[in-house]
């Protein structure tokens, strides 16, 4: 078993005992069983790309897809080969999938594209009037076509996710995915979930068979309109192998005036990995910074700077010609990143405001703040300013937060130890005041500045390992230096 986990990095052992046909749990909500969608729904062309994936979860993808979608509504299942190397994904596959009752085609990439450049292959030879995407290694749930296919019929310009349920990569056991989590990314633009804010339960009134509006898909999963799809300029097509073209549709489908949602009454089930079976041709971290680099270049305007500083190194990176992405930006007239962290990511882990971003320095002694290995619940540690951002670079925010990505200066005891714990916006224990007089005071810990005009010098006092410590701080000012 353990030999043959490290072919997919899941349990292929597991997955060979289960039947491809397998029945699974009803996990939806209760109000989303009897809801009624319009009959002439529009039918939908379902893309999976793979690079040698197992037989068995690719088959039961499919199988899953045909046994619980409407064959009123499905177009056609289309197959990219992302060049893989395994002699069952050849012949085999093509013989087997001829006898499924929908017709099912199989194209393969003259050579391994990545999952971007293969979906969008895919993409250009199926004729539905919907692109349904899916990871290879899905199970689809009674009921997960129809919600979707009906709100993109209520409006063309939305793109909606289902909620994406948890197959186990150990037991393969099913997992219901929560309504009550939705898509944002951090610092690293690393795509993350998060609760679902209190706003977006209000809007939809407290109930949750309606969708939720997110500000990021996780990816792999997600039907669109075909039109809408070329409209908006379908993907990035420089962009390598794996990563980041999740947030950068993400980005520009909300600043080009488009919506993207979760419907929560669709469920669709994915084996979650914790590590890649395949390789990167080029370098994982290398084709991944390449593509982040694009999207921030192209979609997050000066707010790509909380990417950069945080990832020393990411800046070399040559993320070639954006020339023909920028352009598309320009004709599509879409929003800048501001207006996206404004009105939809708000809670977002980049501050729409903030006064400063950068290292947090004693400049008698040349130390800095230093949230030690970016871990919660850790104290703040001081150590020699490396200059490399990571675990040094902190932003004090409009919302009087010391933050470091998702993490933010607590201290929930008067001289207790400054901690760092996730944010949690409350003000509360992570509120740093600042008094432009002498100190401002964060539980009676002072925190005041020397220039009120400038903001760039101030002195902070608080205990770090039992020792209360004055520092006289600056943020450098060649890192943006926002007054509001
Ligand atoms: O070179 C490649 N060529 C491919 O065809 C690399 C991958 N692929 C295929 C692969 O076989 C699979 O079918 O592309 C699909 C996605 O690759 P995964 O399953 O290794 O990716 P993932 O599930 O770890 O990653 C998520 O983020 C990716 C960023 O590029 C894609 O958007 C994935 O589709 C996406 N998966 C999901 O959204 C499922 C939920 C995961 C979460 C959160
Ligand atoms: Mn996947």
């Amino acid at each position: 078993m353990k030999e043959m986990f490290k072919i997919n990095q899941f349990n292929l052992m597991a997955s060979e005992m289960i039947a491809l046909n397998r029945s699974l749990p009803d996990v939806r909500l209760e109000g989303c069983k009897n809801k009624l969608y319009p009959d002439n729904l529009p039918r939908t062309s379902v893309v999976i790309v793979f690079h040698n994936e197992a037989w068995t979860t690719l088959l039961r993808t499919v199988h899953s897809v045909i046994d619980r979608s409407p064959h009123t509504l499905l177009e056609e299942i289309v197959l990219v080969d992302d060049a893989s190397e395994r002699d069952f994904l050849k012949q085999q596959l093509e013989r087997y999938v001829r006898k499924l009752e929908v017709p099912v085609r199989v194209v393969r990439m003259e050579q391994r594209s990545g999952l971007i450049r293969a979906r969008l292959k895919g993409a250009s030879i199926s004729t539905g009037q919907v692109i349904t995407f899916l990871d290879a290694h899905c199970e689809c749930t009674t009921g997960w076509l129809e919600p979707l296919l009906a709100r993109i019929k209520q409006d063309r310009k939305t793109v909606v996710c289902p909620i994406i349920d948890v197959i186990s990569d150990d037991t393969f056991e099913y997992m219901a995915g929560s309504d009550m989590t939705y898509g944002g990314f951090n610092w690293k633009l690393n795509f993350r979930w998060y609760p679902v804010p209190q706003r977006e339960m209000d809007r939809r009134k407290g109930d949750r068979t309606l969708p939720v509006r997110t500000p990021t898909m996780a990816g792999g999963l997600f039907s669109i309109d075909r039109d809408y799809f070329q409209e908006i300029g379908t993907y990035d097509a420089g962009m390598d192998i794996w990563g980041g073209e999740n947030l950068e549709i993400s980005f520009r489908i909300w600043q080009c005036g488009g919506t993207l949602e979760i419907v929560t009454c669709s469920h669709v089930g994915h084996v979650f990995r914790k590590a890649t079976p395949y390789t990167f041709p080029g370098g994982t971290g290398q084709i991944i910074n390449k593509n982040n680099r694009r999207l921030a270049e192209v979609w997050m305007d000066e707010f790509k700077n909380f990417f950069y500083i945080i990832s020393p190194g990411v800046t070399k990176v040559d993320y070639g010609d954006i020339t023909s992405r920028t352009a598309l930006r320009q004709k599509l007239q879409c929003k800048p990143f501001s207006w996206y962290l404004e009105n939809i990511y708000p809670d977002s882990q980049i501050p729409r405001h903030y006064y400063s971003l950068g290292e947090i320095r004693n400049v008698e002694t040349n130390q800095c703040l230093d949230n030690m290995a970016r871990k919660e619940n850790e104290k703040v540690g001081i150590f020699n300013c490396h200059g490399m951002g990571g675990n040094q670079v902190f932003s004090y925010t409009a919302n009087k937060e010391i933050r470091t990505d998702d993490l933010c200066l607590d201290v929930s005891k008067l001289n207790g130890p400054v901690m760092m714990l996730k944010c949690h916006h409350l003000k509360g224990n992570q509120l740093w005041e600042y008094d432009p007089l002498v100190s401002g005071r964060h539980n009676k810990k002072a925190f005041s500045q020397s220039d009120a005009e400038k903001l760039v010098h101030m002195f902070i006092t608080w205990t770090v390992f039992s020792q209360t410590k004055t520092w006289d701080v600056t943020f450098p000012s060649n890192f943006i230096c926002k007054a509001l």
